[in-house]
């Protein structure tokens, strides 16, 4: 993306190094507990939403079921590296950013307008978005196209249930996906580094993939406002920048629709942005990884999976030249 060296050399906080993998875990426990007690206690869509009102990340339970389907068995990264490492740039551009300025994001009232090629458009607040589809719990490992990678438990559910819901007509081939762009809440937006708003999008057959989640929360909690609330899309068999944050649209196109990264480079950031370690970025290699919160800056680094390891997609693409088709 912005960076100038070697994905390989910049140096990442290791927050694991600081914080006793002893109070991590016992905290984790703690949030399993917690989320388990109160979906039993009957906690419901009400407290639910009642949790996503009061929004900021500052640790609203969200009740969801574990889907052991979709959990990989990899060690789970630090909460705190998951939200103070990130990418966010309406936020800034330094990793650290946006968990420092996303306080000023407003994510209650939050309505998502969903239109374009559906047999009648509408709109959703938080509260009827919640309600679709009962939530899941998932584990998925995230990509970044910087070389870094991270595993995450998400609170979602697929996005197919949101498509059917918004009954696309036959012209829609694509769904495009319009995030928050306000300068009074957003301090990077006066930097034009990207096109704003960031948007991103799918063909039609990869949004209905079962895999692909729509995400209010992570680690039992509410999304923090820096991961993207109160929601994002994400793509766990495609490089990060494709989980768009903060969705405000969602729209069915006939048309393969422009995204923000690939506006910014055309050559270094395509459309389909599959996880590939056979394809690299015309700036570096994408064979390995560093797992974030795995042993610091010297620890060996992983080999990257094709798809990022979802091989279930791989049916999406048949056929087609990766190569060409990045
Ligand atoms: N709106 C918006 N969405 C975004 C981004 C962004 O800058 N703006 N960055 C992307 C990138 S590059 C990555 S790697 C992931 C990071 O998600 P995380 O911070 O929850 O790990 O968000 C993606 N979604
Ligand atoms: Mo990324």
């Amino acid at each position: 993306m912005l960076i100038k060296i070697r994905p390989d050399q910049i140096e990442i906080p290791q927050a694991s190094e600081i914080t006793p993998q002893a109070i991590f875990q016992s905290r984790r426990a703690f949030i399993a507990r917690a989320a388990a007690g109160a979906a039993l206690a009957g906690g419901g869509w009400g407290a639910m939403s009642d949790a996503l009102a009061q929004q900021g990340g500052n640790g609203k339970k969200l009740p969801a079921t574990l889907n052991k389907a979709f959990a990989v068995m990899d060690k789970q990264t630090p909460y705190k590296d998951a939200t103070t490492y990130n990418n966010y740039y309406e936020f800034g551009t330094d990793k650290a950013d946006p968990a420092r300025t996303a306080g000023t994001l407003k994510t209650n009232p939050w309505t998502v307008d969903i239109e374009g090629e559906v047999k009648k458009p509408f709109t959703l607040d938080l509260d009827a978005l919640l309600k679709l589809a009962p939530l899941e719990e998932r584990i998925y490992r995230l990509r970044c196209v910087e070389g870094w990678s991270m595993v995450i438990p998400w609170i979602g559910y697929s996005l197919s249930a949101l498509i059917k819901k918004a009954e696309p007509t036959a012209g829609a081939k694509y769904v495009q996906f319009i995030t928050l762009a306000d300068r009074k809440q957003m301090p990077g937006l006066s930097d034009p580094v990207l096109n704003w708003p960031y948007t991103e999008g799918l063909r039609m057959d990869e949004a209905m993939h079962p895999l692909a989640l729509l995400t209010f929360g992570m680690y039992g909690e509410v999304l923090p406002n820096q991961n993207g609330a109160p929601v994002r899309i994400v793509l766990p068999w495609k490089y990060g920048f494709k989980s768009a944050k903060s969705i405000v649209k969602i729209r069915f196109v006939k048309e393969q629709p422009k995204t923000a990264w690939n506006m910014y480079s055309t050559q270094e950031y395509g459309f389909y942005s599959n996880v590939n370690p056979e394809v690299d970025h015309p700036r570096w290699s994408q064979a390995t990884e560093r797992r974030i919160g795995e042993g610091g800056f010297f620890a060996p680094k992983r080999k990257t999976l094709k798809f990022n390891g979802y091989n279930e997609v791989a049916g999406l693409y048949a056929g087609m030249d990766l190569r060409k088709f990045f």
